[in-house]
């Protein structure tokens, strides 16, 4: 069944390397700061499990204070033509003329977002979402009007039709239909008597065939072109049992977050993937830069496929494996029986009438982004003056926590009170609630990072936790947590790794229950569940080896902490 673009294998596969870039930079000026021997005494108290090693207590700790200034700056100047559109916001209310596209009624993710209580107001006028794909059929009957050529563009041949070219066709015409899929549940065109209707009716879709080349440099290109306010990718490894590094990506991603929207940020959103896996291993994924985004079905329940961690952001609508009525995401595919989503066999009567223009096939966390792109696009033609990390935090803040009382989810609540579940990320998001959040949002306050090391040089045993900590003595409302970890061990799937904040709360970045290849060679983990507590206090890792044969060290720990 489809549910995570196949080409991915063939064409971006993982790179198990160990030229992690984030880990590497170094040229932050440092303010040292020793722990005090107070603070590891107290934490020895805490930790009365298994035997551990501690950590020398005159080992150098360092931290310095960063601000990043540039995008707020520009963020508070609001130009003339942004307050007239607020202005219009506030007043402006069309009345909508019934939805007489056809497979509409098909539309479960529309219906259970409410989505046309919000169409009245925004349906994405203005704002452009890129689809980074295997190309969007730009010509077909429910895209065209919605398409922008001038910035589309196919990789392979370097024309503005991002259509899969004859190759794609030819030898994958199975998943070079997934792009078309994507952009339809994006910005179909509404209300005009054929087949669907996108989360945002009104957008503009640029369409990036780069898995027409397949080149790194090009999915840098597509990632970092300035003319998009929303980056749309239902792609990835593809295989989450190596550690994924991507510096090429994560540069195209840095640079749009940087340079795009006026420097208010491009918004990057990431399928989770459907490995039923951990996604903690991929430098892509865990950027503070990107979105990650899961699936859960008509009913809200995560769906087996999608994976988890601690740098899950929010979730939505996948569907269900199975596809189809109630099942699957309805939106367009490539047209004619020859190419797309045919082959899969599911047909109503409804899509039969369209002979292969569209499918009720499509699902996974690569139906998940492209609706998230809609809705994003909703809340930026609500406020067009919010940067990427506002975006972030409404969706954080307007989620619902959906069956908190089912253990198997894991939520739990931080030390500032926020719920988090690993499957769920903070909730599944709230369309209304989000809008109604972005009408009045005041931008955050500039970012501030916060970065501090311990090199401890510590033992790794069998059947023994590692214990090390650092000291924050910055207090900074946490938004996002980077954890550098510098390992040198025999079998990395033998480790589990928890880090504590300073509030108590248990972020597990490792299991030590999966099969894993790669190093921790500088390796970049990342965690969202320390939302809104504060950075200040003694941090603590937990490093558990559970498997016999491998042992190794603990040679250094780095936080790099960002948040206001
Ligand atoms: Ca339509
Ligand atoms: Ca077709
Ligand atoms: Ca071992």
């Amino acid at each position: 069944m489809f549910k995570y673009i196949p080409i991915f294998l063939l064409f971006y596969g993982c790179q198990s390397s160990s030229s992690n870039s984030s880990g590497s930079e170094n040229s932050e000026v440092e303010i040292s700061e020793t722990e005090t021997p107070q603070d590891s005494e107290d934490l020895e108290t805490e930790t009365p499990q298994d035997s551990e090693t501690e950590t020398s207590q005159d080992s150098e700790i360092s931290q310095d204070l960063e601000t990043e200034t540039s995008q707020d700056s520009e963020t508070i100047q609001i130009s003339e033509e942004s307050q007239t559109k607020i202005l219009d916001n506030e007043v402006v209310e069309v009345e909508l003329k019934d939805l007489n596209d056809p497979l509409y009624k098909y539309q479960w993710h529309l219906a259970n977002l409410n989505v046309e209580s919000v169409w009245s107001r925004y349906r994405g006028e203005g704002i452009r979402v890129g689809v980074i794909d295997s190309g969007v059929e730009y010509d077909h009957q429910d895209l065209l009007e919605n398409m922008n050529l001038d910035y589309s563009y196919r990789y392979s041949d370097g024309s503005n039709d991002p259509s899969p070219d004859k190759s794609q066709l030819s030898e994958d015409s199975l998943s070079s239909g997934h792009g078309t899929a994507c952009a339809g549940i994006i910005g179909a065109i509404g209300w005009n008597g054929e087949g669907v209707v996108g989360v945002a009716p009104e957008v503009e879709i640029v369409g990036f065939n780069a898995f027409s080349s397949g080149l790194d440099a090009d999915f840098e290109d597509a990632l970092g072109n300035l003319n998009v306010d929303i980056s749309s990718n239902s792609w990835g490894s593809g295989n989450e049992q190596y550690f994924y590094d991507d510096p090429s990506s994560l540069r195209g991603v840095e640079y749009g977050v940087k340079n795009g929207r006026d420097g208010k940020g491009i918004i990057y959103l990431f399928a989770a993937g459907n490995e039923a896996y951990s996604i903690n291993h991929s430098t892509l994924h865990g950027s503070k830069y990107v979105f990650n985004i899961g699936a859960v079905d008509i009913n809200d329940a995560i769906q087996d496929y999608s994976n988890y961690g601690d740098n899950i952001l929010v979730v939505t609508y996948g569907g269900s494996y199975e596809g189809g009525v109630n099942n699957g995401i309805f939106t367009t595919d490539l047209q004619g029986l020859l190419y797309g989503f045919e082959q899969f066999g599911y047909v109503t009567d409804v899509l039969k009438r369209y002979l292969g223009d569209y499918t009720g096939a499509m699902n996974g966390t690569s139906s998940a982004v492209p609706i998230v792109s809609g809705i994003v696009a909703l809340i930026l033609d609500a406020n067009p003056n919010l940067t990427y990390r506002d975006v972030k935090y409404i969706l954080i803040k307007s989620s619902e926590q959906k069956n908190l009382e089912e253990e198997k989810y894991l939520w739990s609540k931080n030390g500032a009170g926020v719920w988090y579940s690993q499957y769920y990320g903070f909730g599944l998001i709230d369309l209304e609630e989000a809008i109604k959040m972005a009408e009045t949002f005041e931008n955050l306050s500039t970012e501030k990072v916060i970065s501090a090391q311990n090199s401890p040089f510590l033992d790794i045993n069998d059947f023994t936790t590692t214990n090390s900590y650092i000291t924050i003595s910055n207090d900074i409302t946490i938004e996002h947590t980077e954890i550098i970890v510098d390992i040198d061990h025999g079998s990395v799937e033998d480790l589990e790794i928890v880090v504590t904040s300073p509030s108590g709360t248990e972020s597990t970045l490792a299991y030590g229950d999966l099969v894993l290849y790669g190093e921790y060679s500088n390796w970049s983990l990342n965690s969202l569940r320390f939302l809104d507590e504060s950075s200040k206090g003694v941090w603590k890792i937990q490093i558990y080896d559970n498997q016999k044969e491998f042992t190794g060290k603990l040679r250094s720990w780095k936080l790099n902490i960002s948040g206001r």
